[in-house]
């Protein structure tokens, strides 16, 4: 009778890497070092269908945004924006763990929450400008220009941190309008 534990054993080993080339859309799968730089030289550009990194000088709106081990966001301000305006976020960690601002729509941080569990473990910081991770005690900032879109979350995407609840919708109205 045929052996059929070899090939699941061969598509446990290979899991890892084909997962760390869809991080980054790779189709070589080379070796798993060139993956990791390659993921990282795509976190630098951000383009977000709700914004973009912003210029903290220009920045019109600070908003102070406090972050706790009880997986919530506390935000000193109702999370609506109009379409170009440039706000700060000063985020403060509380907890005793890392957390993070992350500020997308629904599928970007999806993505990203797959792209932390495949590279847990390895070094894997933000300074891509739509991302900020706060140590414990500490606070950061992040300044962020919105543009109108669909779908604005703010989430920690610290694995496990969105299924407990630390998300937040906000809204980004056209022509200065709030609805
Ligand atoms: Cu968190």
């Amino acid at each position: 009778m045929k052996k059929i534990v070899i090939p699941g054993l061969f598509a446990a080993l290979i899991t890892p890497v084909a997962f760390a080339s869809n991080c980054h859309g790779s189709s070589d799968g080379s070796a798993v070092h060139g993956d990791h730089h390659g993921m990282h030289a795509r976190h630098h550009q951000a383009g977000s269908p709700v914004g973009r990194p912003g210029d903290a000088n220009s920045a019109t709106r600070t908003i102070e945004v406090h972050a706790y081990d009880s997986m919530q966001f506390k935000f000193s301000e109702p999370l609506n924006f109009v379409d170009g305006e440039v706000v700060t976020f000063v985020v403060t960690n509380h907890g005793q763990i890392a957390h993070e601002l992350s500020i997308g729509n629904h599928a970007e941080h999806e993505k990203h929450r797959e792209m932390m569990l495949r590279m847990a473990g390895m070094d894997h910081d933000h300074d891509d400008g739509q991302t900020l991770t706060v140590a414990p005690g500490q606070t950061g900032r992040l300044t962020w220009q919105f543009q109108s879109g669909d779908d604005l979350l703010f989430a920690c995407n610290i694995p496990g941190h969105f299924e407990a609840g630390m998300h937040q919708a906000g809204q980004i109205a056209k022509n200065g309008r709030h609805h």
